[in-house]
């Protein structure tokens, strides 16, 4: 294929397609890989009803918009890239996102991160102090804010997703598990009772919603659980799953935990949005 513009062929040639069982995601990325404009490409599959316009949508962070609509078109248009809508819940606010990395994107972003990988830490009591925590035996690094091509791409893709501001966006940061490792239930919001919360609000206030994309696909174990909803989340190279808790209370369900992985690796790139500009 080699047109540029959408023909009666290319639109039989998608809904085709489409009825396969192709996702609209992946045969953006075919189109793209075939030489098409990217403008081209994901107006044609606008035009056969499969990709929803861009930023036609209310934020998602910090709360949820329906992304599924009536039609059951479950792919939206972020900035570069169509994104399948897999799945949705309401409580906890809940988005199951597919393809929201390219294969290479996620091979990149584990080369850039792993000569900086640690020994992960959490938030401590102490104002402004972090700690090794048996709750969380993976290894970690931040990337800050647009430190390279690919994050500042990222960030922007994904502001184009959840309709909120790169700038109350924190830095990527890029887990690694291995066999065992596991992040224990928790939650992201802070702590507003610790003695270290005021220092942490005071830039970009409270947390207000979580990212977590995965990089790899582990052989097995490693799924992101949510104990209070009796949901887990597949982690899968590309797919994403988004929640939000607008208030930072038990009540969100926003429990979570990433399972102990049994076999191979798991990778996984963390976005946590604020309540205002993090700088
Ligand atoms: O890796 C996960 O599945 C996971 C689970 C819970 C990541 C996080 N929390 C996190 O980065 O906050
Ligand atoms: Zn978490």
């Amino acid at each position: 294929m080699s047109q540029q513009s959408i023909t009666p062929a290319l639109r039989q040639w998608l809904s085709e397609q489409i009825q396969a069982g192709q996702l609209p995601g992946a045969l953006l990325e075919s189109m793209l890989a075939s030489g098409w404009d990217s403008d081209v490409a994901w107006a044609a599959l606008r035009s056969v009803g499969q990709v929803q316009a861009p930023a036609n949508h209310a934020p998602m962070a910090p709360v949820q918009v329906p992304l599924i609509d009536a039609q059951g078109r479950g792919s939206i248009w972020a900035h570069d890239r169509a994104i399948n809508v897999h799945m949705q819940v309401q409580q906890p606010c809940l988005t199951v996102l597919g393809d929201l990395l390219s294969a290479q994107e996620c091979v990149d972003l584990m080369a850039l991160a792993a000569p900086r990988l640690d020994r992960s830490e959490t938030v401590a009591q102490a104002p402004g102090a972090s700690e090794v925590n048996a709750a969380r035996t993976s290894q970690g690094m931040f990337f800050n804010r647009g430190e390279n091509d690919l994050c500042q791409r990222l960030e922007t893709r994904i502001a184009a997703l959840t309709g909120w501001p790169v700038d109350h966006g924190e830095g990527l940061q890029v887990l690694r598990y291995r066999p065992g490792a596991e992040y224990r239930p928790h939650f992201d919001y802070f702590d507003v009772d610790q003695a270290s919360a005021p220092a942490i609000l005071k830039r970009g206030g409270q947390r207000v919603a979580t990212l977590v994309m995965y990089l790899n696909t582990p052989a097995s174990g490693g799924a992101t659980t949510f104990p209070d909803a009796g949901l887990s989340v597949q982690a899968h190279a590309g797919s994403a799953v988004f929640f939000s808790y607008a208030q930072a209370n038990p009540s969100s369900l926003s429990l979570h935990g990433g399972a102990p992985v049994v076999a191979g690796e798991k990778w996984v790139a963390t976005k946590w949005f604020r309540e205002s500009a993090f700088e």
